[in-house]
């Protein structure tokens, strides 16, 4: 028979998908079809795509194919995530515009895409750098500034030099920029922020809805969000009128406050400064302006302070606390002062002891004094030496002082989040314009939604270099506008918006992606929304997952959609990495996913992906074999082949070979388990095995004619196109179907050819049976020992861990207790 050409397959199935366009989605009402919406991170069109996209859509598109065969009415769209950092630095190098560069990657990418057999609706592609979808960015902009979701403040922000660019909090990874891994620095700046935090206990509480979601990104939200709750207690400060708040976890210790910190970069700290001491304040200003906050928090960083010369009142005994400004308490956190306790909270002790201050125990925990040892006691105890609190419990003393604030006007029961606004403006000019208009008169005035979009300016090259200002600033004829309200002459706002706001409703835009009188169609977005499963990168957990979720709510409390988490399910596939390192141009250990492709054909490397391991795990392409991988192919093929030459479509598979059956119908029952809980590469083991089976009936059992072995190839054919689509369609073809397998039919085991022996196996402890287990006959020693360790009737003659298990599967297991 023929030979497995995997190139020649690609070269013909890739014009038949083109013709048949099989993955459109259907948007019409009158298609009872049940929906499903899957969606792959959109990627960013920094050139070809590498063996990271291999992964991720290979991923999702099991998914996704599983679901066409299964008859649902999938919704699987493709777009770019086009504006950005790299395009600019691009254009500046090449004295070109970023639109250039963007687009031709996006041409290669999507090229590739298709030669990858990704199932995409390609009728629904979009790129946020289009005006046409930048338009509804400004869109939303002007309704969340409606909405007072929108504001300008001035501020520290982190700055990262060499980008030259504001950051946000969450794109400042250790104190270095995410993109480029400069050193931030801080700077003072009026920028444009988007209201998250009025959102964050929402964020929090919706979190339940999201049990399809990987754990450890859940809590990373939540501890980004970071809820406390407390007390905010009020100081008087001597000579002054206001008093000042603070806030704190443990309003227990009170008693045991022994100074008052501000932090140094706050106003109040210059306020509360006694004059004489002020070139002292400037002068540590100045050089805590050079920190980024996880810098002023490190517990090991040598503390360092200014006394201000002023004294703040404790309130429940009239002490006089010492007011320092210091570094490590932070300007943009709770009220930017706390209320110092060294001896039990561990930065104010190294600050106690490092300027002589008092340490007062109020907690007593049975752990030797704080005073001396310089380890402060934070946990559990009795409170001593404050007063009314005495005797109590820290859990106690926290409802009694609460309520003495109370009664004394002094202070009541806070909540705080870790959480801040989402810094969105940018200094660069690849980005969506901010539509705002200054008007010396009117202020701050929206360009009216129909004149939206606002576009860019036509600049390129050094234009576009970083300075500091953005780069639209430079474009006169641009900036220079008439106000919307007044007439009069008005500047257009030059910041551009973070591209994190392009990506967070854009799984939105793809249920309606030409639509023209919003962002979306409510009515489409209800019919498909919300996603069903979703699958990218952990590296956008506080990121693009948590601003997404934010649009979402948003978007629903504008009525716009009628749900309040976009995804459903998440999968956060593993990195592929290369010799146990991740791929880089200094490690010289890059591999090309185009490279590898012209080696062993889609197939096979798409096989191999998805083979290699869980879709959670790393892949290491150092321990794969894609040639391995195309051999089983080329096994697979002339199965299905040669079934075909042998007999024709529609013979009775009931009247073929038994033996072969049952490992046909059980594999299709395990397939179908193994796919749903997204065990890829357990369910390809089975479909080796599947093919193996069918090898051997063929070569040494009835033959290639039994109706049995067409069942197993036409089985195979079907499940092997979620994996390797363009064998999977030659197969299909020769097998007498057609026009293609995507929607084949998913096959269904029959439940009478599943029955499977079983054997007994005798559970002994000192000796006795304790136990009988039926289990398969090819278990293997290590879950037998673990079944039987589990047996309830086992655990009752065992005190604790057993001394010895002897096992000998698939009969007996005997335990030494
Ligand atoms: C007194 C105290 C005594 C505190 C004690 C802790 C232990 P979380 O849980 O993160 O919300 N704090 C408050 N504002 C701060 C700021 N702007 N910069 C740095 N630290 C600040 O932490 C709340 C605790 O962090 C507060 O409770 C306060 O110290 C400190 F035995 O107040 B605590
Ligand atoms: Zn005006």
């Amino acid at each position: 028979d023929e030979q497995y050409d995997p190139q020649a397959l690609q070269t013909k199935w890739q014009a038949r998908w083109e013709e048949l366009d099989p993955f459109r989605a259907n948007e019409d009402a009158g298609d009872a079809r049940p929906r499903k919406y899957l969606l792959d991170m959109f990627p960013y069109p920094s050139g070809d795509l590498h063996m990271g996209h291999g992964e991720v859509f290979a991923i999702a598109d099991v998914v996704a194919r599983y679901w066409f065969q299964r008859g649902y009415n999938v919704l699987h769209p493709i777009g770019w995530d086009s504006f950005g950092l790299p395009a600019e630095n691009a254009a500046i190098k090449r004295n070109a515009h970023p639109a250039e560069w963007t687009y031709a990657n996006i041409e290669t990418q999507a090229t590739s895409f298709k030669r990858y057999a990704i199932s995409f609706d390609w009728s629904r592609r979009l790129h946020t750098s289009d005006p046409e979808y930048y338009r509804w960015n400004q869109w939303l902009f002007n309704r969340f500034f409606e909405r007072g979701l929108a504001y300008r403040k001035g501020g520290l922000v982190n700055w990262c030099p060499k980008d030259q660019t504001v950051l946000a909090n969450e794109q400042v990874v250790a104190g270095r920029c995410e993109r480029c891994g400069t050193d931030v620095v801080r700077r003072e700046l009026t920028q444009w922020y988007f209201k998250i935090t009025e959102y964050a206990d929402r964020l929090l509480q919706d979190m339940d809805q999201l049990g399809g979601w990987p754990e450890r990104i859940l809590t990373m939200q939540r501890n980004w969000i970071g809820r406390s709750e407390g007390a905010d207690v009020r100081f008087e400060i001597e000579g002054r009128g206001e008093p000042v708040t603070v806030y704190t976890t443990r309003p227990d210790t009170l008693y045991g406050a022994t100074f008052f910190v501000v932090a140094a970069d706050a106003p109040l700290a210059e306020e509360l400064c006694d004059p004489e001491r002020l070139p002292e304040l400037t002068a540590y200003r100045s050089q805590v302006a050079k920190l980024t906050d996880i810098e002023r928090l490190a517990t090991d960083k040598e503390k360092t302070g200014v006394f201000l010369g002023r004294y703040a009142v404790n309130p429940v005994n009239g002490e006089r606390l010492p007011v320092w400004a210091a570094d490590y308490v932070l300007s943009g956190y709770g009220h930017g002062a706390i209320m110092a306790v060294p001896a039990h909270d561990q930065r104010d002790l190294d600050f106690a002891l490092k300027f002589e201050l008092p340490v007062q125990v109020v907690v007593h925990t049975g752990l030797a004094d704080p005073g001396e040892t310089g380890v402060a006691t934070p946990g559990e105890g009795t409170l001593v030496n404050s007063g009314p609190l005495d005797g109590l419990s820290k859990i106690e003393a926290i409802s009694r002082i609460i309520e003495i604030l109370e009664e004394r006007g002094a202070g009541k029961a806070a909540v705080n989040y870790r959480l801040r606004d989402w810094l969105l403006s940018r200094q660069r000019f690849w980005g969506t314009p901010i539509p705002i208009i200054h008007c010396p008169d009117c202020g701050e005035v929206p360009v009216p939604d129909e004149q939206l979009p606002v576009t860019l300016p036509d600049l390129r090259g050094e234009a576009l270099a970083p300075k500091g200002v953005s780069p639209l600033a430079s474009a006169a004829d641009w900036v220079n506008v008439d106000c919307p309200k007044c007439g009069g002459r008005a500047l257009r706002d030059t910041d551009t918006m973070d591209t994190f706001v392009d990506s967070s409703w854009y799984y939105l835009r793809y249920c309606s992606p030409q639509y023209e009188e919003g962002p979306f169609d409510v009515e489409q977005v209800r019919r498909w929304g919300p996603i069903d499963q979703y699958v990218g990168g952990s590296e956008h957990a506080v990121l693009h997952l948590m601003y997404s979720r934010f649009f979402t709510k948003v978007l629903h409390d504008m009525g716009m959609v009628d749900f309040t988490e976009p995804f459903v399910r998440l999968l956060n596939q593993g990195e592929v990495i290369n010799q146990g390192k991740g791929m880089s141009k200094s490690l010289g250990n890059g591999v090309d996913l185009g490279e590898q492709i012209d080696s062993f054909g889609v197939d096979a490397v798409r096989l191999t992906m998805l083979f290699a391991g869980p879709p959670e795990d790393d892949i290491d392409w150092a321990n794969v074999s894609p040639a391995a991988s195309q051999k089983f192919l080329a096994r697979a093929f002339r199965v299905m082949a040669e079934a075909a030459s042998a007999s024709a479509p529609g013979t009775d598979a009931a009247t073929g070979d038994l033996e072969l059956r049952k490992v046909t119908h059980r594999t299709i029952d395990e397939v179908t388990r193994l796919v749903e809980s997204h065990h890829f590469n357990v369910a390809i083991a089975r479909l080796m095995e599947l093919t193996t089976a069918a090898r051997r009936a063929i070569d040494s059992g009835p033959g290639a004619a039994d109706p049995a072995v067409r069942e197993a190839a036409e089985a195979l054919a079907v499940m092997l196109s979620l994996v390797t689509p363009y064998v999977a369609e030659e197969g299909w073809e020769r097998l007498g179907h057609g026009p293609t397998v995507v929607r084949g039919g998913w096959p269904v085991a029959d439940p009478a050819l599943l029955v499977r022996e079983s054997v007994t196996c005798v559970v002994q402890v000192a000796g006795k049976v304790r136990d009988r287990l039926e289990v398969s006959p090819d278990i293997s020693g290590a879950a037998l020992e673990e079944l039987a360790l589990a047996s309830e009737k086992v655990r009752t003659y065992l005190d604790g861990a057993p001394r010895k298990v002897v096992v000998r599967a698939p009969k007996l297991v005997n335990i030494v207790p």
